[in-house]
Order: structure tokens, then sequence, then C-alpha cells
């Protein structure tokens, strides 16, 4: 049976590519899914790709990744550093728990130093982008292997 991830993004993610401060690069969010797919694919794991704007919907699919994901990557984006929600659906998960960002948040303004997924977080990638979401990848497909 391949090990399912739960690849979750926040608010705004969608834009990747188009926003006028080149912050996130040039490449399409839908370019970097298919990369993520692929990546996924070599790896011997089961992606489910899905980004939200909205709190309550990331809540619910962190809360579907309990019963059916073996791991969780997720880029809360802005809701990073608000969500106590987040958060306490992130600490009732029961695997590896990877936190990406694209940017490097600590480089960024204070507002965004603060993260409340932290807390929940195996592991933290940031600054490097799209890259940043391979790696996040390997690292849980390691993870999984070592806990079976
Ligand atoms: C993405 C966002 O949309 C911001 O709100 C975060 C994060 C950073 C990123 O770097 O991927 O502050």
């Amino acid at each position: 049976m391949p090990r399912t991830v739960f690849f979750l993004n926040g608010p705004n993610a969608n834009l990747y590519g188009l926003d006028k401060s080149g912050t996130y690069g040039s490449e399409s969010f839908a370019s970097i899914e298919a990369r993520c797919q692929r990546h996924a694919s070599e790896l011997g794991l089961q992606l489910e790709f899905r980004q939200s704007n909205h709190e309550g919907v990331l809540v619910d699919w962190i809360q579907e990744a309990r019963l059916n994901a073996d791991a969780v990557i997720i880029n809360a984006a802005g809701l990073t550093y608000s969500s106590v929600p987040i958060l306490d659906a992130l600490l009732a998960f029961d695997g590896p728990i990877i936190e990406a960002h694209m940017s490097n948040i600590w480089k960024r303004e204070s507002f965004r130093h603060h993260s409340y997924v932290s807390k929940a977080a195996t592991g933290v990638i940031a600054g490097l982008g799209a890259l940043g979401y391979r790696l996040a990848l390997t690292a849980v497909a390691e993870l999984l292997e070592h806990k079976a």
C-alpha cells in the first residue's frame, strides 16, 4: 500500500507566479503541483495536493488526514501566524508534519517570525522556493520509511 501524504496550501498560494512582488518566483501553482506529483510518484507516495483560502476548510482537511494520511506537509501561508484552530488540528494528527514555506519567513517582516504551525511540526523548510516542496516530500518519505 503506498503511503499517503496530504500537502495542504493556505490562502493565496494559488497566486504563486502571478503576484507582482515576485516573492514566490515565476512558476505557477499548477506547475509546482505537477512537479510535486511527479516527485511523489518517484518516491512511491500517494499525494493529495490541495489549496484553500479558508481556514475552516484547512482544519477539515487536517482532520481528514487523521483518517486518510500518513504524513502532512503544510504551508498555511498567512494563517501560519494566527491560526490556533490549525495548530490544534495538527496536534491531533499522529504522524510526521513538515511545515513548508516558499520564502525565508525569518528574513521578512517580524509578524512572519512567529509560527503556530511550528508548535506541531516535526520539521520546517523555508526559503528554498518550490525546491523546498520537493525536499519536504523526500523528508516525509524517509521519515515514514524509518517509522515502518
Ligand atoms: C506564503 C505566504 O502566503 C505568506 O503569507 C507567508 C508563505 C509565507 C511562503 O513563504 O510560502 O508569510
